[in-house]
């Protein structure tokens, strides 16, 4: 028998090694995969995930100071909306599920299951993730309350008529650029994450986060906790410090510089 013990995380039937230099990413990976196989998330989630991570490795797998204001200005425009909604689909059930839960407690705005890939079971699957999170309440998933939005082709148009159909703001996370567009057309505000900062979504949103959801959505409920103590007159005054565009611009130029600094490093391949 072989002498070496390691300490390892089972996620789903493979094992992670703690000592694995890339241990949360790859814990990360097999929730994303495990995910998959329970039928939550879409096959597509494997690849969305994978194009993330590209860019996350740019953004140095943490969250730089322009993400934390871009967060904040969510967080603000969240706590001013009338109807706030938050949007779930398959891959951020699995990454951040309790997160999600609270956060939609802290700010009063209701979960609603809305899937790229809609599929019955899968809206099961993730009504049974949320539910064991903490979840009173899902929307998205009940036939009788089905309603329409226009803008949106194929069945990607069904929403809740509690909710989305209603809502004034709708926080989607990793969502498709046409559907953020459409959105917007309905004349709500639209807040999303997206780690990739030219991608239609990030473009189209009024609020684009770029980071990882695994930390934005931890960081958000900080945040809340402080703002929701806040009036709306106090709120609107803080909003102003904060401009989308710009954030999105300092993304793009947080990234490039990154690169360049990194190319210039001439430590960068002594990792032996
Ligand atoms: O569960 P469904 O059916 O609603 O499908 C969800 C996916 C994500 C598969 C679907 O919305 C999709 O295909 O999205 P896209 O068009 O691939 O866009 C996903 C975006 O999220 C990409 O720009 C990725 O870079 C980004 N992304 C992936 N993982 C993360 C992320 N952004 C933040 N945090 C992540 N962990």
């Amino acid at each position: 028998m072989s002498e070496y013990h390691f300490e390892a995380e089972i996620v789903g039937s493979s094992e992670v090694p703690k000592d694995h230099p890339r241990y949360e990413s790859l814990v990360t990976r097999e929730k994303i995969i495990e995910g998959m196989h329970q039928k939550i998330v879409a096959e597509a989630g494997l690849i969305a995930h994978g194009r993330g991570e590209a860019f996350d490795y740019i953004l140095g797998e943490e969250t730089p100071p322009f993400a934390l204001n871009q967060e904040r200005l969510a967080v603000i425009m969240l706590l001013l909306a009338e109807k706030p909604i938050i949007s779930v689909n398959g891959n951020i059930a699995v990454l951040c599920p309790r997160e999600l839960v609270m956060l939609s407690q802290l700010l009063e705005a209701p979960l609603e299951i809305n899937l790229f890939y809609r599929k019955r079971e899968r809206e099961i699957a993730i009504e049974k993730v949320l539910k064991e999170a903490g979840a009173k309440e899902v929307f998205g998933i009940d036939p009788q309350n089905q309603s329409t939005i226009a803008e949106i082709s194929h069945q990607r148009r069904i929403v809740d008529s509690r909710g989305i159909a209603l809502a004034d703001c709708v926080f989607v996370p990793l969502e498709d650029g046409d559907r953020t567009l459409a959105l917007r057309k309905s004349e709500k505000n639209v807040i999303t994450v997206d780690l990739n900062p030219l991608s239609r979504t990030s473009l189209a949103a009024n609020v684009s986060i770029t980071n990882n959801i695994v930390r934005a959505i931890p960081e958000m409920l900080q945040l809340a906790q402080t703002y929701r103590k806040m009036s709306s007159k106090e709120l609107k005054e803080e909003r102003k410090q904060f401009n989308n565009e710009k954030l999105l611009q300092e993304a793009l130029v947080f990234m490039s510089s990154r690169l360049k600094e990194i190319a210039n490093d001439k430590n960068i391949f002594e990792i032996l």
